[in-house]
């Protein structure tokens, strides 16, 4: 083969490589949009964590495309014979390179910035919260206060809709973990410690029809940790008071 011809040929694979990539990007993104990824979300911190996730679903579908196209182009153009040769020097695009470099650079500390920084802030925004309820770990049990009432609780974590609700949460003996799968929120129970985390509950339910509706223990604290669970309910402003001042179940 000419040099032209290895020249057109080189070009020939570089266009249909190129192309293999835009079309199994365009694949993988038509089949990230079109799979539901995530648990039953039910608070304005899930709907933030959920989209996160989903920007960087987005994010990586031509990376992965990328990698597996040239995986199964090279696999395909170096099939068959042994070449104990090197090929011919291989020139530096110098834009090419630069362009790369600065723009995956510039994508990831957007990432970063933005939804990180400003996703981690919109999470703790709004430090003044509506109600603030104690929850209390021990093995294997969780206990809920409501300060402003005095009501404890133990059976199930009620919650009122539409409300930021600070947790005060502390343990008795070992580090357990307070994780309420809908909202996406998880914070350790420090012996001798106060952790704190926020939620806005946004949808009214209960485990009975949602089992991501529950706090789970998500540290591993002896025997009773798996069963170390009660249901959450969320309910509106009305039946909230109403079961607040012990009228309600
Ligand atoms: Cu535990």
């Amino acid at each position: 083969m000419s040099g032209d011809e290895s020249k057109k040929a080189n070009t020939r694979w570089v266009v249909m490589t190129g192309l293999l990539w835009v079309v199994a990007t365009v694949l993988g993104e038509l089949a990230v949009a079109a799979i539901e990824w995530h648990p039953f979300g039910a608070s304005r911190e899930a709907r933030i964590t959920d989209d996160a996730f989903d920007l960087l679903m987005v994010l990586s579908v031509p990376v992965i495309s990328f990698v597996l196209v040239m995986g199964g182009v090279a696999l395909v153009r170096g099939r068959g014979g042994v070449i104990d040769e090197d090929g011919p020097p291989v020139r530096s695009h110098r834009l090419f390179i630069g362009g790369w470099v600065v723009l995956t650079s510039a994508l990831a500390v957007l990432v970063i910035i933005t939804p990180g920084f400003s996703g981690l802030d919109e999470l703790r925004a709004e430090p003044v919260p509506d109600l603030v309820i104690d929850v209390h770990a021990e093995r294997w049990n969780w206990v809920y206060t409501y300060p402003e009432s005095g009501r404890e609780t133990q059976g199930e974590l009620v919650l009122p809709v539409d409300q930021r609700i600070m947790f005060r949460i502390s343990s008795t003996d070992v580090i357990h973990s307070f994780w309420i799968p809908a909202f996406r929120i998880k914070q350790d129970a420090v012996p001798g410690q106060i952790t704190t985390t926020m939620v806005t509950p946004e949808a009214l339910g209960e485990f009975d029809n949602a089992d991501e509706l529950r706090v789970q223990c998500a540290e591993l604290c002896g025997v009773g940790h798996a069963r170390m669970w009660t249901g959450v309910r969320v309910v509106t402003e009305a039946e909230f008071e109403e079961w607040l001042a012990g009228a309600g179940g």
